[in-house]
């Protein structure tokens, strides 16, 4: 069977371990105790070829810089997913700057943004502008919510069939 490591990255408090939870267990709480260190969950993904692909998701603490110990956490990862909080301009800066450094770390490996808590829409802060420049740049995008499920399945089944190439 195909397993792909999957690295969750994004600044504290975007939602990377409720979206876990969510596509894991279809659930949403509404606490949630702070990650500390690393939790590993897996999934059996169906891809739209019939196959068949194992996700081991990694889903570590967020910080915006990458220290050493995070390092041997990414090793082997075949791809991740870049969390942002949309109601928090600066998640946004920081997923870029997380990019950048995980590409010197791992190479261009496949990834898709969630634009997360799309629930909270009186607090967005996200200008479509953006959102459309990085789509006509070939990235995925996705805006989700892990409270209501919005796309999330379909950003981790994005991802997924990504690796699976
Ligand atoms: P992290 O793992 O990236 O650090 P968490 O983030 O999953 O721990 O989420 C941080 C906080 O945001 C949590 O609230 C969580 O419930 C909330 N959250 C995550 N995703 C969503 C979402 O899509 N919509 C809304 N409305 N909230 C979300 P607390 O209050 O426990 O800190
Ligand atoms: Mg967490």
């Amino acid at each position: 069977m195909l397993q792909k490591k999957i690295c969750m990255i994004g600044d504290f408090g975007v939602g990377k371990t409720s979206l876990v939870s969510r596509f894991v267990r279809e659930t949403f709480s509404e606490k949630y105790l702070t990650t500390v260190g690393v939790k590993i969950d897996t999934k059996l993904v169906k891809l739209v070829d019939g196959r068949e692909i194992k996700l081991i998701l990694w889903d570590i603490a967020g910080n915006n810089t990458l220290t050493t110990a995070t390092s041997s956490y990414l090793r082997g990862a075949a791809g991740f997913l870049l969390v942002v909080d949309g109601t928090r301009r600066l998640t946004w800066e920081s997923a870029l700057n997380l990019r950048e450094l995980l590409v010197k770390e791992l190479g261009e490996k496949p990834f898709v943004i969630l634009l997360n808590k799309a629930d909270l829409e009186d607090q967005w802060e996200m200008d479509e502008e953006v959102i459309q420049e990085k789509k006509q740049q070939g990235w995925q995008l996705f805006i989700t919510s892990a409270k209501t499920g919005m796309n999330v399945e379909k950003a981790f089944i994005e991802l997924a069939s990504l690796v699976a190439q």
